[in-house]
């Protein structure tokens, strides 16, 4: 990691601009990291630019209102960044490294010399070319290692930043409760040093009782299979990837459960699974045998041209498989 921190700020006394971005749909880690390297970037004197909407109706409840708190930074969006863009520019790709993936995809044609840090599972079609590619999916969260960063280098992030980040952190670890390590609770420890704010931290993790109770009802609705797995069918006509996988993180809290599955609708023909597990059984496998992947305790999947009941019993007949050969082995 101290290797990494050095190559980066080696790599950036090159370029007069750097633009920041993270995955469609950002979550409290993309913005809450990307925020914290920018305001790094901003010390160390570079023009430094978040690639995020502030208006954009697809921001949900909570990253506008983290926005909401940090108006003073550099935000650019797809109506007025290509003037930014030119061979003095860098691009700094955080929380993804699948170009589909990212908020504008065409940002890594645009660019040529580029920055991916990520924590997730490599996948196959990563982004290529890159002047550093750095995946460690030991981390908890980006958060985690953009704290590192700002340890490192001894400049420091505002409270409000920091907080911003430690509610990414508690987000992409369920609570502190998964991918935790004894670095994770460093760098929340840091993140409390600098002045994070653990009131700010929970309103910004706050939901609304409409969004509670739609949640409570897809909750209600799930069942037990197999003992100590819980699969959750939510026939509304569209979730998202977040939606499923904040069910199944919920259903991991019920007593005996040790996975847990949601499956929902994310596109006209695109059906979708969020697992979760508690350690023993390694959720990552069962996504992988329908193509799909992750980690160990948090995986998924996406399968086109099938349906909720179709993938139900996929999900089943592979679960099946696994533990068969667990019994023989
Ligand atoms: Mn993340």
């Amino acid at each position: 990691m101290e290797s990494l921190f050095g190559r980066l700020t080696e790599l950036v006394k090159d370029y007069n601009k750097i633009i920041i971005a993270s995955h469609k749909n950002p979550d409290l880690d993309a913005l809450g990291s990307s925020l914290g390297l920018s305001s790094i970037f901003n010390a160390m004197g570079k023009k430094t630019y978040i690639f995020i909407d502030p208006d954009s109706d697809e921001n949900n409840n909570t990253v506008k209102q983290a926005l909401s708190l940090v108006p003073n930074f550099n935000y650019v969006s797809e109506k007025n960044y290509s003037k930014l863009v030119s061979d003095k520019t860098l691009l700094v790709v955080l929380d993804v490294h699948q170009q589909e993936r990212i908020v504008c995809p065409k940002l890594v044609d645009e660019i040529s010399d580029k920055v991916v840090l990520d924590h997730h599972i490599k996948m196959g079609n990563y982004i290529r070319e890159t002047e550093i590619f750095y995946i460690d999916s030991s981390l908890s969260s980006v958060v985690e290692l953009i704290a590192f960063y700002s340890k490192n280098m001894s400049i420091p992030i505002s409270p409000v930043v920091a907080s911003i980040m430690l509610a990414g952190m508690e987000i992409d670890t369920n609570g502190f409760n998964v991918k935790i390590t004894e670095k994770t609770f460093e760098a929340a420890a840091y993140l409390i040093s600098l002045g994070a704010d653990p009131i700010v931290k929970q309103n910004l993790l706050k939901e609304s009782k409409d969004e509670f109770l739609r949640k409570a009802d897809y909750i209600k609705s799930s069942y037990i299979y197999d003992k100590d797995m819980a699969i959750c069918l939510l026939y509304a006509t569209s979730t998202t990837p977040e939606e499923l996988a904040e069910i199944s993180e919920e259903l991991l809290n019920f007593d005996g459960v040790k996975a847990s599955f949601t499956i929902g609708q994310l596109g006209k023909k695109l059906v979708g699974i969020s697992a979760r597990s508690i350690g023993d059984v390694d959720v990552c496998e069962v996504m992988k045998r329908l193509g799909g992947g992750g980690h160990t305790n948090t995986a998924a999947v996406q399968v086109e041209n099938t349906t909720i009941k179709a993938l139900e019993k996929a999900l089943k007949k592979v679960l099946g498989e696994i533990k068969d050969e667990d019994n023989l082995a």
